[in-house]
């Protein structure tokens, strides 16, 4: 079955192409005529539906996911949260928004290093009905930056019940107990 997913990020498409081997899956990475559009709202919730619809517009009797994550602080009052991927500036790559992070938590809260990820999908049916699911994964944030798979935050993050950062895991680790995972999970359930 062919999913179009509103993503240019390629970690991302590497997770859903593991967890969901017996789908075609697509990208607006592959339309020449699809410009992303602005990530304006408020929740993870609103710019996942920003992202989905504005796939939806130009791909239609296709399923199309809208999927919106960041990474939840206590320490930071839940930033970086929506703002994840520009945490350190609007061009901000990985390990400047991670050396962001580790700067504001040694200054705000070097005791309570709680996180979670969150992970928003927009889903669009075939025939264009909408549902809405997320997924959560609890932690905490290390004191330096260690291993190398992933992206993201992953240098940084230990999910709850394991002792080493989901760049250390690596991804089939990972693809059991993240955010993204069990948001894949319950699309498993809708598209079935
Ligand atoms: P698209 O909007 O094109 O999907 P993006 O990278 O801008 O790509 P988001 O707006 O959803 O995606 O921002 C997600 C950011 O949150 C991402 O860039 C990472 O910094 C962080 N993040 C989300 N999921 C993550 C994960 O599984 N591991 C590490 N960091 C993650």
């Amino acid at each position: 079955m062919e999913l179009w997913l509103a993503t240019g990020n390629r970690s991302k498409l590497i997770e859903f192409k593991t967890l969901l081997p017996s789908f075609e899956i697509h990208t607006q990475s592959e339309l020449s005529v699809f410009s992303p559009p602005p990530e304006n709202g408020k929740t993870f919730e609103e710019n996942a539906r920003i992202k989905a619809r504005s796939l939806k517009a130009v791909k239609t009797g296709v399923w199309v996911i809208g999927e919106d994550s960041g990474l939840e602080v206590e320490g930071l009052g839940n930033l970086p949260g929506i703002h994840s991927a520009r945490y350190a500036g609007p061009k901000a790559i990985d390990p400047e928004n991670v050396a962001k992070l580790l700067k504001m938590l040694g200054l705000k809260s070097a005791n309570n290093r709680k996180a979670k990820f969150q992970c928003y999908m927009v889903i669009y049916s075939p025939d264009g009905r909408e549902s809405v699911i997320n997924g959560t994964v609890e932690g905490s944030i290390s004191t330096k930056p260690i291993g190398t798979d992933g992206f993201g935050y992953d240098p940084v993050f230990i999910p709850d019940g394991e002792t080493k950062t989901f760049a250390e895991l690596g991804l089939t680790r990972k693809n059991q107990i993240s955010h993204r995972a069990q948001a894949i999970r319950k699309l498993i359930e809708i598209i079935n």
